[in-house]
């Protein structure tokens, strides 16, 4: 499913989107909404999202950050391991914990692993998982690499949420995945941004603008899959 995703809502359940602005995200074209936030991300305020968004056809999977949150009921479940967490249970301990814990309930073959570069010091993803985001070109496209051949993550997963990252390094890390996705998230703010991520990468996130500007958002779609 996600090797033909283009273009990605990011959905925070956590923050308020009143019935019309979610019946055009999930009617926009876009290839799949993604369900997940950093903080804030409840049962409760999951199975509402899901349910309002199942009114509508559009794919809609689940960005797991909290165990208690997992909600059943998605079409994939894809799960982040931060390649450059400052600690190692964003690595790898609370994935092992999970499976200790709830193994025998888990869907293996609904999930798809995620290896994230969160490259933005400021945004809460870095903070809660330490991460070293100061990594050149060079250094990102070797973790990058790192994922591709000897994890072999189906997605490798550029993180700079809240700001336009650098499109260079997007490029340079693309230009040496062999068969992961690459994922682009972070600032795109209108159609303008969206096309430049989507010149580098395989499939752009949008999240942010969604609260703060909807038709920005929208106009995101097209412009990502005019680039085709
Ligand atoms: C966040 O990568 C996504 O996880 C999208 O980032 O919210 O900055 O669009 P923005």
């Amino acid at each position: 499913m996600i090797q033909s995703w283009r273009h990605v809502f990011k959905l925070d359940p956590d923050r308020h989107l009143d019935d019309a602005a979610l019946e055009s995200v999930c009617l926009s074209g876009t290839d799949a909404i993604m369900v997940g936030g950093s903080s804030g991300v409840t049962y409760d305020n999951t199975v509402d999202l899901l349910s309002r968004i199942r009114q509508f056809e559009v794919p809609c999977v689940l960005e797991v950050s909290d165990l208690e949150a997992v909600v059943p009921g998605f079409d994939l479940f894809l799960i982040p391991t931060v390649l450059n967490a400052g600690h190692p249970d964003w690595l790898i301990g609370q994935h092992a914990r999970a499976i200790e814990r709830y193994g025998y309930l888990i869907p293996w073959d609904m999930l798809v692993p995620e290896g994230y570069l969160v490259l933005n010091p400021d945004a809460t993803v870095a903070k809660v998982t330490k991460a070293q985001t100061e990594l050149d070109a060079s250094a990102a496209a070797a973790y990058a690499q790192f994922a591709d051949r000897l994890l072999q993550l189906p997605i490798v997963y550029l993180e700079y949420s809240g700001r336009l990252g650098d499109m260079e390094l997007v490029a340079q890390v693309r230009r040496t995945l062999e068969t992961s996705r690459l994922f682009y998230g972070g600032g795109i703010k209108d159609a303008e941004s969206a096309r430049r991520a989507a010149a580098v990468c395989d499939t752009v996130v949008v999240g942010n603008v969604i609260y703060s500007n909807l038709e920005h958002a929208l106009s995101t779609v097209e412009a990502v899959k005019e680039k085709r």
